[in-house]
């Protein structure tokens, strides 16, 4: 699949900073001293509905990442996927009476818009799961050669016990893994599995439903783990440096795609750092298109709403912590957008310097954005309240904000 056009990076001057990140495996802060080309895979979207704040939050936390890691002059080789055919994506397109590969087109390049729209950098490679079809099959049978995959009436299930480092994503207790399992796309409770937490990597096809030749499998589809771990696998390989997603992904989905690929390599981990974003609620609950409680970017946009506040709106809640989205949150950042714009249009300000080391820290901090913006808010405030004569400093903001934060002022 072709992803989507890349916004400039303006090269700022000084040196960037290495990024200490939360990593949910261990529970830590750990400082990551990736290569010259910096590996990073976050899950995509499943594309039956438009993108929305929750979404968009999550993509801009690997952004943040990408941008801290380009400003210390690597280069960064970021795979997405997209998870063009599971249920949900058969289930909506029947509920509303069209044909699913349209659904997932038409969703799938208004997320191309809506990540433009927001400067969100494009994937190098950005696959869909259908595409990935002809790796996933060979994965799964590797995993059955091994042993560790069994047939239960025709689908194909990976044992989590042929793992031994199951469970050290998550680092969950057996009865919130199995509830997890059964809100989450899991059948812990199907007859016949060897153990209720194992997850299905290739389904028979069903009457009615699209399927694809298997090779030995029979024709089916994917499962949704083994669907990131090949993608993943094949481009970047073991031992990438983050795998992303929102605090929902951490189990099973990253859980389980790590199992799959640990018993296939024989390697552990498959990703240095997992890391996870937290929830965007809306009237007190997760944001979820099974909820239909949304706001979505494209909406925001068709309001005239200028990208860069929604961007803002984002950059103002730390990555990690849960929040709420509100008509005040926005206000705020429009307000914001307003304030800066004004401030970097002004001939000369207060020397900027200081704070282009100020915003670098803070992001290299855990992805402290809002720390960064505090930092760009009390220049602003400077320039306002005292004026100043470095008639530089004005670009220098405007370049380290669009550099580091995204947003074009
Ligand atoms: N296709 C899979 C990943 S392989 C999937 O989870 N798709 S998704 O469309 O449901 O979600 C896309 C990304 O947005 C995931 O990283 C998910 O964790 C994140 N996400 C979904 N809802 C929210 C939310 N309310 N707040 C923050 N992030 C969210
Ligand atoms: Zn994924």
């Amino acid at each position: 699949m072709h992803a989507w056009p890349a916004s400039e990076v303006p090269a700022l001057p000084g040196q960037g900073r290495d990024l200490r990140i939360h990593d949910t495996a261990t529970g830590t802060l750990v400082t990551l001293s990736p290569g010259p080309v910096a590996r990073l895979y976050v899950c995509g979207i499943t594309p039956y509905d438009a993108t929305h704040m929750g979404h968009a939050a999550t993509y801009n936390a690997f952004d943040l990442v990408q941008r801290v890691w380009l400003d210390t002059k690597r280069q960064v080789h970021y795979v997405q996927n997209v998870t063009d055919i599971d249920d949900p994506l058969l289930e909506r397109a029947q509920r509303d009476d069209v044909d699913w590969t349209a659904l997932a087109e038409k969703e799938t390049a208004l997320f191309r818009e809506d990540m433009t729209a927001l400067r969100m950098l494009p994937p190098r490679q950005y696959i869909g799961a259908v595409e990935a079809i002809p790796g996933i099959v060979p994965l799964v049978e590797r995993l059955r050669d091994l042993g560790a995959a069994y047939e239960l009436e025709g689908d194909i299930y990976f044992s989590v016990e042929a793992d031994p480092h199951f469970g050290k994503v998550s680092n969950l207790d057996a009865a919130a893994m199995r509830l997890l399992s059964a809100e989450r796309g899991g059948d812990p409770d199907r007859p016949g599995k060897k153990n209720p937490l194992d997850p299905m990597l290739w389904m028979a096809a069903r009457p009615g439903e699209p399927s694809w030749d298997g090779a030995s499998l029979g024709r089916g589809r994917p499962g949704w783990h083994i669907e990131c771990v090949a993608i993943a696998l094949d481009h970047l390989g073991m031992g990438f440096d983050v795998q992303g997603g929102g605090s929902d992904l951490a189990f099973p989905h990253h859980e389980m795609g790590a199992s799959h690929a640990q018993v296939l390599t024989g390697e552990f981990p498959m990703a240095k750092a997992y890391v996870h974003a937290g929830m965007v609620a809306l009237h007190g609950e997760k944001m979820s298109k099974s909820k239909g409680n949304l706001v979505f970017v494209s909406q925001l946009r068709r309001d005239g709403v200028d990208p860069a506040a929604i961007r803002l709106s984002l950059l103002a809640h730390h990555y990690r912590s849960d929040w709420e989205w509100t008509d005040q949150v926005l206000q705020d950042a429009l307000d914001r957008v307003d304030r800066w714009r004004a401030a970097v249009s002004r001939p000369d300000g207060p020397p900027a310097d200081a704070l282009v080391e100020e915003i670098r820290d803070a992001l290299a901090n855990d992805l402290d954005a809002p720390a960064a913006l505090a930092a760009v808010d009390r220049w602003v405030a400077l320039q306002q309240e005292q004026g100043g004569t470095d008639t530089g400093a004005p670009g220098v903001v405007s370049r380290a904000v669009d550099a580091l934060l995204g947003v074009a002022l």
